[in-house]
């Protein structure tokens, strides 16, 4: 199925960052009936290290080398934002519509909308609710709620290994976006694995949206509220990154007085690992570009994929992160 792409110039909205990437996107028109695969890509917004990687991963793999026009929208971490890429993008008649979407609910009329104009829609990174599962055709991603268990794993194991497996434990959240499915999954995870064990007490929860400046003010107010706290969970590596100034700005000692467990794991983790600020990343994997590059050339040739697609995803800390650093891609 493809698209003149010269008609959709015409209808190409300007506001909300929209932009043409692959090709276009140095604003040369692209000759009318070119045979390329147009996707519409509605990305959250550019709010962590993990987020640039996943854009750079759709960047480079939707080209026009590749058979791709791509046309990419950075919402800002705004829903609305999204949701009018998306109408654009049904407007433009693109072959594919690809989401990663910001929250996990508000999805059913423009989804609907698409279905209707016969575009098919992809989900990327995190889920949505929907209550008809034929308003999407795929989805990959990490898999968050094990990503939260295995992290409170890692500390019943580090805390067994350095002797403080009987002793309590206060711990306190840096969440994700409310809403959002890695915030939803990741703090299912930890809450529930920390609920398990009656030497842990969870002091405070409250989101850092993501970023590494809210994640600092944050860390900063529970260090304020708490004298006594002994473990941060960070639900990304950016909040961790705030975490550990705020840490050092109160005058205690990252990954010592106070251990670290964040997500992500890019490679800047890695390096504050072995600097001994961090104690654990879980990783979570941003490359999808490929992923979805490998669904619709499958569809593309009469196949049929899969509806959930998980990523591959480890866990690093001391042991691993010197050896492994080398071979990370983001
Ligand atoms: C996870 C992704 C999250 C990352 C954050 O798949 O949705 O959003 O963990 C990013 O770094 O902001």
């Amino acid at each position: 199925m493809k698209k003149i792409f010269g008609l959709v110039l015409a209808f190409a909205l300007i506001s909300g960052g929209l932009v043409f990437a692959g090709g276009a996107a140095d604003g040369e028109a692209a000759a009318a009936g070119d045979d390329l695969i147009v996707v519409g890509y509605a990305q959250v917004g550019a709010e962590s290290d993990w987020r640039t990687a996943n854009t750079e991963s759709f960047r480079s793999t939707f080209v026009p080398e590749n058979g791709y026009r791509l046309i990419f929208d950075d919402a800002q971490q705004k829903q609305e934002n999204q949701i009018k890429a998306i109408r654009s993008f049904i407007q433009q008649d693109v072959d594919y519509i690809v989401v990663a979407p910001v929250v996990e609910t508000g999805w059913e009329t423009v989804l609907g909308e698409a279905k209707a104009a016969g575009i098919p829609v992809i989900l990327s990174d995190r889920q949505m609710k929907l209550s008809d599962e034929s308003l999407y055709l795929c989805w990959v991603g990490g898999d968050f709620l094990k990503e939260g268990r295995d992290s409170v794993t890692w500390l019943n194991n580090y805390l067994a290994e350095i002797g403080r497996a009987d002793e309590p434990i206060n711990v306190v959240l840096l969440q994700g976006t409310i809403g959002s499915s890695a915030q939803v999954g990741r703090t299912q995870g930890i809450t529930e694995g920390l609920a398990e064990n009656p030497n842990y007490t969870l002091l405070a929860a409250q989101t850092g949206e993501f970023t590494q400046a809210k994640g600092q003010e944050v860390m900063e107010s529970f260090l304020k509220a708490y004298d006594d706290i002994d473990v941060v969970f960070a639900e990304n590596d950016n909040m961790a990154f705030g975490a550990i100034d705020a840490i050092k700005a109160a005058g205690k000692v990252p990954g010592e007085d106070i251990i670290i467990i964040s997500f992500d794991a890019v490679r800047e983790a890695f390096n504050r690992i072995i600097a001994g600020e961090l104690n654990c990343a879980v990783e979570c994997n941003p490359l999808h570009g490929p992923r979805v590059d490998e669904i619709i050339k499958t569809l593309e040739a009469g196949g049929t994929v899969e509806k959930i697609q998980y990523v591959q995803e480890g866990l690093f800390d001391i042991t691993n992160a010197e050896e492994l650093l080398p071979t990370r891609a983001y």
